[in-house]
């Protein structure tokens, strides 16, 4: 277990050294900017800045505790609570001025302890067994955190903290309907974290070998709607990177339309407005998978990731060198990259291709939104221990983390994503708020009831599924989804009546 406890007082300080340092470099890229300085679709969006409507409390040197999982050790690119120090990093530089700032004004301090993803789980149901409210704020991998929210070891977002304004755009709309069931939301996202935001994935595209081959106007054909899977099927079937002349495209040998690993199914599926469950106006969810709609979106998929010219590292032969998917589109040698946004901040370093991001298609032009999916395996949310007694405090910072993050910290974040050689344009900004304003990640693939959102994510490179079609393999799954069902709405309805007391 580590634990950090560093005084306000003592970050100020080195504030202010690092401004002096600031001044000195001022001309330095990536060096200091005017934290009034709004993305333009933000200043768009809103005249004047949106902030938390809080009143001006001394919390007395309050410390706000946090607790957070880590796998191994590590397994998270940004510590989005707590920066020890200034490592000259943009993303590190905005939540230390976040909290000096917000820690100064309100008079807390902010404590960070970490455990591992699978000793968390366990220590956070002792301790509310225990009532032991020593951690304010708890992050359980979300791919972990099924037993803990249905055990009823959080409170609920929506009634519990009276500082807390969901409504307000720094708390993510779209994952508050996704999170929610039955009225409650045990989980919460917002601009505190960059954490859930590196997990979205994205389609990294290679400028020059769109130049090269004709492609459209891949940020034209995004604003107009008019990227769809028949479009991302057409680049793939028809796309000419034979470089060896052997008429078969290989990674190594030639110039691929796209590659990925085997997420990418899920990354299209949802993109495409395909779903496993989906509420009903009470907010129940129920297993929805079985759909006319949901078969057609996983064969155009299908088609797309099976076709001979896509190479996907879980089905295809890639050189062991290379480095897979990320690899072979950081050497330049694939159009499309559909991936997490962290792979575009690990290349940040590369500068031998230039290259943008869009978001992945939409079924057809006819669906209202691009959709972009998040994985649970490198991330988790927001949450409070059920026996907190102290929700005036807890909430009225996490509100003031989240106001003040929504500008500083999620400017940087673009900063440091979109710092390639010149990925830094103003379309690749607007394709990431496009990205980011509508998040989903499906219910079943949270809770997995019975696994067939696992099994559903392996459907092409499991040898098990790999020769059955999707209808095959839902159709084994259906009775243990009915069951797992049923067991979830008994949980919950336990939930409700011992817990929350509800009716
Ligand atoms: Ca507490
Ligand atoms: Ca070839």
């Amino acid at each position: 277990m580590m634990k950090h406890d560093y005084p306000v007082r003592l970050i100020s300080l080195l504030l202010v050294l690092l401004t002096f340092a600031a001044s000195l470099f001022s001309c330095a890229p990536g060096g200091e900017k005017p934290s009034d300085t709004l993305p333009a679709t933000k200043a768009e969006e809103t005249e004047a800045r949106i902030t938390a409507d809080l009143p001006d409390l001394d919390l007395g040197g309050y410390t706000f505790s946090v607790y957070h999982w880590v796998l191994n050790g590590g397994g998270v690119l940004y510590n989005d609570l707590y920066a020890e120090e200034l490592d000259g990093d943009p993303v590190n530089e905005a939540i230390f001025r976040r909290n000096s700032r917000l820690g100064e004004k309100y008079h807390f301090d902010i404590s960070y302890t970490d455990d591992e993803y699978n000793v968390i789980v366990q220590n956070v149901r002792s301790l509310v067994r225990a009532g032991d409210d020593v951690y304010d704020l708890v992050y359980i991998r979300l791919n972990d955190v099924q037993a803990n929210v249905l055990e009823g070891d959080f409170l609920d977002f929506e009634t519990s903290f009276r500082y807390v304004d969901l409504d307000k755009p720094y708390w993510d709309q779209s994952l508050r309907e996704t999170l929610s069931f039955m009225d409650h939301l045990f989980l919460a996202a917002s601009a505190i974290n960059t954490e859930d935001k590196k997990e979205t994935v994205g389609m990294m595209f290679n400028k020059q070998i769109a130049a090269d081959h004709n492609m459209p106007d891949f940020y034209e054909l995004v604003n107009k709607g008019e990227w769809t899977l028949d479009k991302l099927f057409d680049i793939v079937n028809t796309f000419d990177g034979d470089l060896n002349g052997d008429s078969v495209l290989r990674p190594g040998d030639d110039i691929l339309p796209c590659v990925s690993n085997d997420f990418a199914v899920m990354s299209l599926f949802f993109g495409a407005g395909g779903h496993f469950v989906t509420k009903d106006k009470y907010g129940v969810p129920e297993y929805t998978f079985n759909t006319e709609e949901n078969y057609e979106i996983t064969e155009l998929v299908t088609d797309i990731m099976t076709h001979p010219n896509y190479a996907s590292t879980d089905t295809t032969q890639f050189p062991a060198d290379m480095g897979g998917s990320v690899g072979n589109f950081e050497s330049g040698e694939s159009l499309f990259l559909s991936y997490a946004l962290w792979a575009v901040i690990e290349m940040r370093g590369i500068d031998t291709i230039d290259f943008g991001v869009i978001p992945h298609p939409k079924y057809d032009e006819a669906q209202t939104d691009y959709i972009s999916y998040l994985s649970k395996h490198g991330m988790g949310f927001m949450s409070v221990l059920r026996c907190e007694e102290d929700t005036d405090n807890v909430g009225f910072i996490m509100e003031a983390l989240a106001a003040d993050s929504y500008y500083d910290l999620q400017d940087a974040f673009y900063d440091v994503t979109l710092k390639t050689k010149s990925a830094r344009d103003d379309e690749s900004q607007a394709m990431l708020d496009l990205i980011f304003s509508n998040r989903v990640i499906d219910f079943a693939d949270v809770y997995d009831f019975s696994g067939f959102a696992s099994a559903y994510l392996r459907q092409l490179s499991n040898p098990g599924f790999r020769n059955k079609n999707i209808t095959t393999i839902y159709a084994e799954y259906e009775k243990k989804i009915e069951s797992t069902m049923e067991d979830f709405y008994e949980k919950v309805e336990k939930l409700d009546e011992e817990i929350f007391m509800v009716d």
